[in-house]
């Protein structure tokens, strides 16, 4: 079933309570103060079921002048408007008001009474829809049928139940992403409930038993039962009017301005970016700085004005602007705005968001601008490019998705197909192309300066060498680096040479001095097997410069010419010669004390514990107590 709200809209007295009543036989005038000055103050809500079984929610709007933030309110969240025009009165402020705010909202469809035509002739009803249909030239109820209609006498009342019919057949529903966003429009306690929020469920759906954010209030509650028109609902969708009954807050923590958010899924604004229009009517143009009033949703909230790509707004003149705002919204790109006076003596157009969490622009930054573009064009692949372009770093998926106000699951699936995304447990790390490749070519950098101090390493750099080369600020976590250098080796730019990584191209490659001191280091290690020269040993006796020696003999060790003896290196074929005599020895006797393997090598007990944690570690013995035994 689809879930439609509409709206109504109008000059003050036009009838548009009236009309609501005569449709739904309910009176949305509620207060004692409504009825006393006979005008609407405060939204009403009422419902209308459509022959085909569609219940559509119904908001009613207050037409007075100075109520029309309330209306702003009302208005957001609809799907159709009810245009109501007084027959007897024709188009007034208000009409025009209503109707420019509408079109701010971008409302596409709806429909437009005629009410009060019992009080004129036939005539006079014509010549009114005739300057209706010149108001609405070039708005998106420009081709909406006018229904004449009399609350007081029902007449025309069945043409606009078809009428509505039409409308919300061809209506679509909302989509606002799939995380639940419910502008809280009224808070009220109920005996035996306790507190109550109504609003229409502009995006995602809620269950009950959920648990919710109350942003930007920055409250938690629990959603105790849901009601959808007086009727006990499991869930509601977006489209619908929902009453919650919430635990864990008190009504009067909550006013309209609050959103109850699915939980974690947004984050509070406080700067917008967007794409604004100044209204035609407008006589002045809309400077640099101005101070506005900016609603959002159900909130309402000063804001000063940033131009980014001209210095002035002229009247029906469109451009990108960020509005730095005095308090707090619950903001989402595609979300549309109203800029008012901010004494709220008029409205001067309006929005939409295109990023509910920008950096702060100066004047003019076309940049800025061109980004924005690329956000309307593209949608939320660009949008997520651009938040990882102000990061300028990777960016956590459980970071990013409240400042999109998306979904995991829609920004794992609609990242640009460059975006990477690096699991990490049950969060991931997503980072853009470009700082990849920047990334890269530091690590790259890295290794190539390394393998030139050290050209006769074969080993190159661990991870945490390198994050502290190419990161020394620490921007980037260890396992986003890990990631990098994996993807690296994938690409076969970087191999792993023990715990390191080395250049893949890195080659150990000795001159004629150095090959003669190789070739002297492995005699004088194979000339005492088991007890090899120490480095010092060698630079003593060997006839080269110590530091020639010293970097041959650490380059013999790495790349496993020598065996790795700590102070020593011992010469593969000494280590092949020590595992043969211990393991016929250990066939016969089982077990051996490293004392017994000192004394069958005839070495010290240093050389032999060397030698001995050689073998440990290759698995070849293990250790029992003071013995090693064949696995
Ligand atoms: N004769 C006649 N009177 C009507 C009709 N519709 C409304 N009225 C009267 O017009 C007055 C205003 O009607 P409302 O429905 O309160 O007008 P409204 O547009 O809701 O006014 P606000 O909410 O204050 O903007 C009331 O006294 C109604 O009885 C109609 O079709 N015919
Ligand atoms: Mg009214």
């Amino acid at each position: 079933m689809k879930h439609l709200v509409a709206g109504t809209a109008g000059h003050i007295d036009h009838g548009k309570t009236a009309l609501v009543k005569a449709l739904t036989g309910i009176d949305t005038d509620r207060l004692p103060e409504e009825k006393r000055r006979g005008i609407s103050i405060e939204l009403g809500y009422a419902y209308l079921d459509l022959p085909d079984g569609t219940r559509i929610g119904l908001v009613d709007v207050p037409g007075h002048e100075r109520f029309v933030r309330t209306m702003v309110a009302g208005a957001t969240g609809i799907d159709f408007a009810i245009l109501v025009v007084a027959a007897d009165d024709s188009v007034m402020p208000q009409t025009r008001e209503h109707l420019a705010i509408l079109k701010l909202l971008g409302l596409r469809d709806g429909l437009i009474a005629l009410t009060k035509v019992d009080l004129v002739d036939k005539e006079m009803a014509e010549l009114v829809a005739e300057e209706v249909r010149d108001t609405v030239a070039g708005s998106f109820l420009a081709e909406a049928a006018i229904v004449p209609v009399s609350s007081v006498t029902g007449q025309g009342l069945d043409a606009l139940r078809r009428v509505i019919a039409e409308v919300a057949a061809r209506v679509p529903e909302r989509s606002g992403g799939s995380l639940a966003r419910v502008p809280i429009d009224r808070s009220f306690a109920m005996a035996g409930y306790g507190t109550v929020v109504t609003g229409t469920v502009v995006s995602g759906s809620l269950r009950v038993g959920d648990e919710v954010d109350i942003l930007p209030r920055g409250l938690t509650a629990r959603v105790r039962g849901l009601q959808w028109h007086n009727t006990p609902v499991e869930a509601a969708f977006a489209g619908q009017r929902a009453a919650l009954n919430l635990s864990g807050v008190k009504h009067d923590e909550l006013a309209r301005g609050d959103v109850i958010c699915t939980r974690g899924g947004f984050l509070p604004a406080s700067m917008i970016d967007g794409r604004i229009v100044l209204d035609l009517s407008q006589a002045r143009p809309l400077e640099h700085g101005t101070s506005l009033s900016f609603h959002l949703g159900t909130s309402e909230v000063r804001a000063r004005l940033a131009l980014l790509d001209r210095a002035r707004l002229e009247p029906g003149e469109e451009g990108w602007a960020q509005l730095r705002l005095a308090g707090q919204v619950v903001a989402r790109r595609g979300d549309r705005f109203i800029l008012r006076t901010v004494g709220g003596e008029a409205t001067l157009g309006g929005g939409q968001v295109f990023d509910a969490h920008p950096l702060k622009h100066r004047r003019q930054r076309t940049e800025a601008a061109i980004a924005l573009e690329h956000i309307a064009e593209d949608g939320l692949p660009a949008a997520i490019t651009h938040e990882l372009y102000k990061a300028n770093a990777p960016v956590r998926l459980t970071v990013l998705c409240p400042l999109l106000g998306e979904s995991r699951s829609d920004v794992e699936a609609s990242r640009e197909p460059a975006v990477r995304l690096v699991p990490t447990g049950a969060d991931a790390w997503l980072y853009d192309p470009a700082l990849f490749d920047a990334i890269a070519s530091r690590v790259l950098e890295a290794l190539a300066a390394c393998h030139k101090e050290k050209p006769l390493l074969a080993t190159g750099l661990t991870v945490t060498a390198l994050s502290a080369r190419v990161d020394p600020e620490r921007r980037l976590a260890e396992d986003v680096l890990s990631a990098i250098i994996e993807q690296l080796a994938a690409a076969g730019r970087v191999r792993r040479v023990d715990n390191t990584y080395a250049l893949a191209s890195h080659r150990v490659e000795l001159d004629e001095r150095q090959a003669a001191i190789r070739k002297a280091v492995l005699e004088a290690c194979l000339a005492q097997p088991f007890s090899p020269p120490t480095l010092l040993d060698l630079q003593r006796t060997l006839p080269f410069p110590p530091a020639a020696i010293a970097s041959v003999h650490e380059a013999l060790l790495k790349s496993g010419e020598l065996v790795d003896g700590e102070v020593c290196g011992f010469h593969p074929q000494a280590v092949e010669e020590a595992w043969r005599q211990l393991e016929s020895h250990l066939r016969k006797h089982r077990q051996i004390t490293v004392s017994d393997f000192r004394q069958m090598l005839g070495t010290t007990r240093r050389y032999a514990m060397a030698l001995v944690q050689h073998f440990d570690a290759a698995g070849r013995v293990i250790r029992d107590g003071d013995f090693r035994r064949l696995p």
